[in-house]
Formats: structure tokens, sequence, C-alpha cells
């Protein structure tokens, strides 16, 4: 039988590791593909006093390990260029794998003042609430003020690639250099960014999330979340986030995940050639107010993520704001014909999100990105010629 197990070379291209990685050959059925293995326990050898009942690497109980979460985890590694990953229930439950393994009371982080709204109540919240962990929110697109909040206790400095919801963009090997040399990790949740665009491991981070939800599975039916690393930094998380906590995927969703990786490569090309030009028709366009987007030349960090991302692109996630009040912002939304309201991003549909500019967390913003993103925008799938034109429509 050619490729029994799960040898492909490491010197596979990107588009190739994305179609094989993971996937075995059956050896009880003989199917080319890995199986949907709905079952919570695995067979024991014939002596199970070697077992470790809190292993991590061979399937024995659907809480430790099983079939289905294996194959992911060597894909999301084989993809990033990480020596391991895990895969949890949701990508909020990876950030939490990260926190609550590598932070104990009394520990401090430095955060990026623009994060995903579920990690800025994680830090402005549960954490320093029930366990005296005391964030720091930095402007990072500003790596001078990254340094200046480092403090002896600092073990974790936790930015985004691309900022959720505003796209403000994070320097990650310039930040990396900081939090190294004063004695903490970086964690970079990289959901706006996913490979091929872009590896945060590459440049330094030790810790990288990802939403699977969002591009890895990019058909927007199945949640999971995963985090990418060296072998010593996973191996904890495992034992913690999943055995310990129980946070893990489902072998189905695990399974769905895997398939929806195989078309990751070709589905970010369309994603991003079809943003870079709805960005282009928005921001030309009068009755916009304005477009952040990281590959517009008016982005305030279009430099470096012209270096950052090596001309691969951009993402396709940008945030802007018709010429009007919150209403007309609303009215827009609800004139659209195809595009979808709903939260979410990175999936098959484009998605739109009225996220308006106030609250505490977008009030606690640094200018210019207070004002920015009143409308989060996911860009499909679609024919770009349909976005455009469902746009231009509902700005009527
Ligand atoms: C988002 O819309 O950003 C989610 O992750 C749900």
């Amino acid at each position: 039988m050619a490729r029994p197990d799960n040898d492909i070379p490491s010197t596979l291209a990107f588009g190739s590791r994305a179609v094989h990685a993971g996937n075995t050959v059956d050896k009880g059925s003989g199917a080319i593909r890995t199986p949907i293995v709905m079952a919570n326990s695995y067979a024991l050898p014939d002596d199970p006093s070697n077992v470790s009942w809190s292993g991590t690497d061979i399937p024995l109980y659907t809480r430790n390990s099983g079939a289905n979460q294996i194959a992911l985890q060597e894909k999301i590694a084989a993809l990033e260029e990480a020596q391991d990953s895990v895969a949890l229930a949701s990508g909020v439950a990876a950030l939490h794998a990260v926190f609550f393994t590598y932070l104990n009371t009394g520990d401090h982080i430095v955060v990026a003042d623009v994060t995903y709204e579920a990690t800025w109540r994680l830090f402005t919240e549960l954490l320093p609430q029930k366990f005296g962990i005391e964030a720091t929110f930095v402007d990072a697109a500003d790596p001078e003020s990254v340094r200046a909040a480092l403090r002896t206790n600092t073990r974790i400095v936790h930015v985004e690639a691309i900022a959720n919801p505003t796209t403000k963009v994070t320097d990650i090997s310039a930040i990396a250099d900081i939090a190294h040399a004063g004695g903490a990790l970086l964690s970079v949740d990289s959901t706006f960014t996913p490979p091929p665009l872009y590896r945060p491991i590459t440049d330094g981070a030790d810790l990288v999330i990802h939403s699977l939800t969002k591009y890895y599975n990019g058909h927007g039916d199945a949640m999971g979340g995963a985090v990418v690393g060296s072998r010593a930094m996973i191996a904890p998380i495992k034992s913690n986030a999943m055995v310990d906590v129980g946070g893990v995927i489902s072998p189905f969703n695990a399974w769905l995940i895997s398939r929806g990786a195989i078309t990751l490569p070709l589905r970010l090309t369309r994603h991003l050639d079809s943003a870079q030009q709805v960005a282009e028709f928005l921001e030309a366009d009068d009755r916009v107010a304005y477009v952040a987007y990281p590959g517009l030349p008016s982005h305030p960090q279009h430099e470096v993520a012209v270096r950052q991302f090596g001309g691969r692109g951009f993402g396709a996630m940008m945030a802007f704001a018709v010429r009007g009040d919150s209403d007309t912002q609303n009215r827009f939304v609800a004139n659209l014909r195809m595009i979808t309201s709903a939260v979410s991003l990175g999936h098959d549909e484009s998605l739109i999100v009225h996220v308006g500019t106030d609250g505490p967390r977008v009030v606690a913003y640094p200018e210019p990105f207070r004002t920015w993103g009143h409308l989060r925008f996911s860009i499909g799938l679609e024919d770009p010629a349909d976005i455009i034109a469902d746009l231009s429509a509902a700005l009527d």
C-alpha cells in the first residue's frame, strides 16, 4: 500500500501540504481519507500498565485525543510551519487555553488595545476579577509603548496580527524582540491572517492562536480553535485544556475543519483579491466616509503590512462607514440584498456587522481607530462584481 502512514515529505509546497498533511489511509477499511471516528474510547493495549491516562498523543479517550483531532493538529502544524498544534472547541477555548496554562495569579500581561471582543472581556473581567491577573492595554502598533508597559512580572504580550474589528496591524517581529528582551512570551491571534498569508511563528511568536471557525474551516458550519507552537510549548496546553479542562473539539468538527483546510490556499487567493477590489471601490466612492483596509496606502500601518505579509495580500477584513449617523449605517445594512448581516468571518459568504462606535471597548481605542469600525466587513467568495454591485445599490 502506498503511503500507508502520514509520511508526506516536509518539502512539499503549501498547497500540497494542505491536501495531504494529517490525512492517512485507514488501515481497517483501506479508505484513502481519514474517516470520521465518532467514538469516545479507543481499545487499550493488552498490557495497559504503561498507558498514561493524561497522555494526549495516542488515541485513548476523546478528551485526551482521537483520530480526527490528531489528523487536524498535524495538518495545522504543517501549514503553520510549527512543530505542534492543539485543536480545541472554539477560538475562545484556544485563547483561554493559552492564558490559563501560562499565567498565574499575580502575573501581568500586556495586551493590544484593539482585540477580539472576547479577548477584551477576558482581560477586563474574568482574569483580573477571578484570578488576580492584571492587564495593561497598549497601542501595539507602536512597539515602544509595548516596551514601556513591560514589568518584571509580565509573562505574556498578546496581540493580533490584524486586529478585530478595526484592522490595526501589529509588527510581529518588532514586538517579538521586545517581548523576549523583557522575558515575556509573545502570543499572536492570527485569525484574520491564516497561512499562507502569514505564519507568525516565523516572525518570532511563541504561541499562535486561530479561530478555526473562520478561514481554516471556511464554510461557516463548524467551530474550532487551535494553538500553534513548539512541542514543548503545546504539550502543557494539551494536558491542561483538553485532559484537565475538557475543552476538546468534537471529532465531526475536527473532520469538517480538516476538509475545509484542504482548500484554504485556493479560497484565500479569492478572498484576498476580492477584498482589495472592494476596498478600492469603497474608498473611491463619495458616499463612504472612510475605509480601513491594510491593503490601501491610506491605512496607517500599510507599510508594516506590505513588509510583514510579503506582498501576498492584506487579509479579507475591512472596517468602513457610510457618510451619516448610526441609523444611516443600519439602513445601509438593511438595504443589502446578497451580503448577510451576521457575526463571524472568513466564511464562504460575505458577512457584515454594524459594531457601532460607542461602548466601553470602542471608547478605549486610540484615534483613529475609535471612529473606525462602524461596519466590519468579511469579504466572501462571491463574485467580486456582485459584492460591489450589492454595496453600491445599498449606498443609493
Ligand atoms: C467575530 O465575529 O469576530 C467572531 O469571532 C464571532
